[in-house]
């Protein structure tokens, strides 16, 4: 039975919006309709499907209103689609506001969509804001319970879950997937020469937004004592608050010329493929995508032992965990690893079968075809 699935996420946020985006691309392949409800186009969603619908979310600017009120705008649209499209479920990404306002939206539409279902994925954020303002835990927890099927991204995030929203709905782990078509490593010679790369350089990457919680200055020290032993390259992708300070960092260390900051980047593929490690340092990870991403793509990587890192990265067989701002052991890890060719060999390889075996995309868009199948059943 083909599906009738509404899709909402913030559509410029990270992995989360990556996620939604893949899945509903890969659902469309499978011939499910689907009908993306959010404030833009997702930023991923770069093909053409003929089932595959956008629907805009017009967020009121009215000056009475101090704050747009973005939610109710959407359970609006979100109503007003399931009811015009006869939409099965809704999968939403993030508790708060999403699964707050379907849940507006299906009680607008009971009596002409009564069987209307929904279906949240955490990411880590519900879980974060809640660490901002404990007041929203009643909320987050009330988004939860209404919701048919809640998913989190990792064991450690429904872990962490429940330890802090204090709820007893059963919470199931669906990783995040990557898709093998997009993320395998290519030759790119020319890339690494435009990047002024040498042929005997290693290249070291990191991914982010630069927010507070991903640490980039730690991948900076880290890299400073890596430089000191073996000739290698880092290069820093993506934006955010912390970059000021990440630039000022790298001037300080002496590394202006061999940093490069590439600044946002689509087709991270192809920077991945000329990457022999990836560093992710944060203190705050539910999953950690960009992990996942360089996984496919044989870079081995090292990661803080911090959410659900420990669950990517396969210490000491597709890389390494180190503890929390131990950036001396980070740097030793990854010189032990980049002088030794074997042990790359085997690192990089098992990195790639990991992704392959355990992230593969159409295992887990299986899993969330599974959980839409159960909720249509469920009462
Ligand atoms: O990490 C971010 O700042 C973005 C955030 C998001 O909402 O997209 O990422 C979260 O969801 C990703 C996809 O599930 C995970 O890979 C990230 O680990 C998670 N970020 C945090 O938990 C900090």
């Amino acid at each position: 039975m083909k599906l009738k699935i509404g899709i909402t996420c913030y559509p410029t946020v990270g992995g989360s919006g990556v996620v939604a985006t893949e899945l509903g691309m890969l659902l469309a392949e499978k011939g499910h309709e689907i009908h993306f409800i959010a404030s833009s186009v997702p930023f991923r969603l770069n093909k053409w499907y003929p089932n595959l619908y956008f629907h805009e979310v017009d967020v009121n600017q009215y000056s009475v209103f101090k704050y747009p009120p973005y939610d109710l705008s959407l359970a609006s649209k979100m109503a007003e689609v399931a009811k015009r499209e006869q939409l099965d479920l809704f999968h939403v990404h993030y508790a708060i506001p999403h699964a707050i306002s379907a849940y507006l939206a299906k009680q607008m539409v009971a009596g002409s969509n009564s069987n209307l279902k929904i279906i949240t994925t955490l990411h880590g954020t519900d879980i974060t804001v809640l660490g901002h303002d404990p007041s929203l835990q009643e909320l987050i927890r009330f988004g939860i319970e209404q919701s048919d099927i809640v998913t989190a991204v990792s064991k450690s995030l429904v872990e962490e879950t429940y330890r802090l929203v204090e709820t007893k709905k059963e919470i199931e782990t669906v990783y995040n997937f990557v898709d093998d078509r997009v993320y395998y490593r290519r030759e790119r010679p020319f890339l690494k020469q435009q990047y002024g790369i040498l042929d005997d350089e290693k290249v070291i990457i990191h991914i982010s937004n630069f927010r507070h919680v991903k640490r980039v200055p730690d991948v900076v020290e880290a890299f400073a004592i890596i430089e000191n032993h073996i000739k290698a390259k880092l290069l820093l992708v993506g934006d955010g608050p912390e970059f000021t300070v990440v630039c000022k960092k790298v001037k300080e260390l002496g590394l202006t010329d061999r940093v490069h900051f590439l600044g946002k980047q689509e087709n991270i593929e192809e920077i991945l493929s000329i990457s022999d490690l990836m560093l992710l340092l944060s203190e705050k990870e539910s999953f950690g995508l960009t992990l996942l991403e360089a996984m496919a793509c044989k870079v081995p990587c090292i990661g803080t032992n911090i959410g659900g890192i420990p669950e990517v990265i396969e210490d000491g067989q597709t890389g390494f965990i180190c503890e929390l701002g131990d950036i001396k052991d980070v740097a030793e890890k990854a010189v032990i690893l980049l002088s030794n060719d074997d042990l790359y060999e085997k690192m990089s390889n098992q990195a790639y079968l990991r992704t392959k075996n355990l992230f593969n995309a159409s295992k887990i868009v299986d899993q969330y075809e599974q959980i839409y199948y159960r909720s249509l059943m469920m009462k």
